[in-house]
């Protein structure tokens, strides 16, 4: 009572005046409470969403998973088991890619007459407004899975156990943006029952480690000798016009990883991802070791001048990368042992692709062929292109040894 009087004032008469003084004081307090709550959650809004707007990637490099000397393999244990769920169309005509034809290679999107299914712009862009950057490691990994090669595979199933595999073997993580664009380069000819295995077990592996990524399968038309790096320099090239990639992950067709630990993505050092084979005692077979399967940021690609092309027959051709990588001053990123683990298909040696016998001479010359041999000289002629549901076929005539 004492403080209420000189608080009241000339309208100390007015009966529930100090009542009214008390209200008239707690709605400023609340709408200056209001005021700076709006100011915070503005703020808080933009910065948080800045990211995503501009697609600003998480940055390859520094991940924990990331860059290991070459030959000294980083841990990265992970435990735990779970088998993977078990295991048609669209085309086109010759157009020639390659260095000496620019018009193929300024092409925006599939070309005339091309199953185009495929957009360059996956995410509508309302969407990725409103999506949330996937998180550094996928929270739908499982760990070690068991890998068979007993049963057959049927495509049409795995079609269905994969709903969210877009025509072309085109998938983006509905939940969120991921900043790991991959195409999957696959070198082929006539491994089909390889192929299915591959699509059985790695479409849901992929899905699981939130890449947005595709398919593409790099078929050697004709007869003459099998060429796998010039078919991979093809598969950068033909992916980068369906979508703007930034990874390129190149793998055999016969080897399927034993652990979905072990990303299919890029790093911010060239990453070698088949590090422990089931042929080689789970281990790598020599230090430098680069083949079976890869993984290179579009820069990576462009900065060793891509692959060597003149590597006609079995062998050398990733010893070749392997020295480009070092010659550019790049080491080799590797997952442990452990996550690293693969099986191989077991299979015979194919019909033309036998040993060749240049081989020990060629990567003998890398630092001066790299220059003159590779993405800068790339020539070939893109016979036909299809869209299956599971992966993107471009059968492309490469030559023959020159
Ligand atoms: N490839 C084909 N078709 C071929 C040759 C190679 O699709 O005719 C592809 C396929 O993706 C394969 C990759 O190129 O996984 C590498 O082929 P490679 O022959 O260099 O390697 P791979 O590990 O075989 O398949 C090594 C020789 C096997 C000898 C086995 C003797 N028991
Ligand atoms: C090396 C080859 C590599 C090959 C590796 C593993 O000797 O191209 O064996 O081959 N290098 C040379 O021949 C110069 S594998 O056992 O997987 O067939 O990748």
């Amino acid at each position: 009572m004492r403080f209420r009087e000189p608080l009241l004032g000339g309208s100390a008469a007015m009966p529930g005046a100090s009542l009214q003084r008390a209200c008239r004081l707690l709605v400023a307090v609340c709408a200056l409470h209001l005021g700076v709550t709006l100011v915070y959650y503005l703020v808080g809004r933009d910065l948080s969403r800045l990211p995503q707007l501009v697609g600003v990637p998480t940055p390859l490099q520094g991940s924990s998973n990331g860059a290991a000397a070459i030959g000294q393999p980083s841990g990265e244990l992970q435990p735990r088991g779970a088998a993977p769920p078990p295991p048609s169309r669209t085309s086109s005509k010759p157009r020639l890619g390659g260095a000496s034809n620019p018009d193929a290679d300024s092409r925006p999107g599939p070309g005339p007459g091309l199953g185009s299914n495929l957009t360059s712009a996956p995410v509508p862009p309302a969407t990725a407004l409103s999506l949330p950057a996937c998180p550094e490691e996928s929270p739908l990994l499982v760990g070690p899975m068991l890998i068979e090669f007993n049963k057959a595979v049927d495509l049409k199933l795995v079609e269905e156990q994969n709903p969210k595999v877009k025509v072309g073997g085109r998938y983006t993580p509905k939940d969120c943006v991921s900043p790991h664009k991959v195409a999957i380069i696959i070198p082929f000819r006539n491994r089909q029952e390889h192929l299915k295995y591959w699509l059985y077990y790695l479409h849901p592996v992929l899905q699981r480690q939130q890449l947005d990524y595709g398919i593409y399968v790099i078929n050697q038309a004709g007869e003459s000798m099998f060429n796998r790096a010039k078919l991979l320099n093809v598969g950068f090239k033909e992916a980068l016009k369906d979508y703007g990639y930034n990874c390129f992950v190149f793998s055999d067709v016969d080897l399927i990883p034993m652990n979905d630990h072990n990303t299919y993505r890029c790093f911010s050092q060239p990453r070698h991802i088949s590090v422990a084979m089931d042929k080689f005692g789970f281990s790598l077979p020599y230090v430098q070791y680069f083949g079976g399967v890869s993984a290179l940021s579009k820069q990576q690609f462009l900065t060793i001048n891509g692959f060597p092309n003149n590597y006609w027959g079995w062998g050398g051709e990733d010893d070749d990368i392997f020295n480009r990588l070092a010659f550019k001053g790049m080491s080799v990123s590797r997952p442990s042992a452990v996550i690293g683990k693969c099986r191989m298909i077991r299979h015979s040696r194919d019909k033309k692709n036998e040993p060749n016998p240049q081989r020990f001479d060629r990567i003998a010359h890398t630092k001066e062929t790299m220059l003159s041999d590779g993405l800068n000289t790339l020539t070939y002629l893109v016979l036909d292109v299809q869209r299956y549901p599971l992966y993107t076929k471009i059968t492309v005539d490469i030559g023959t040894p020159s």
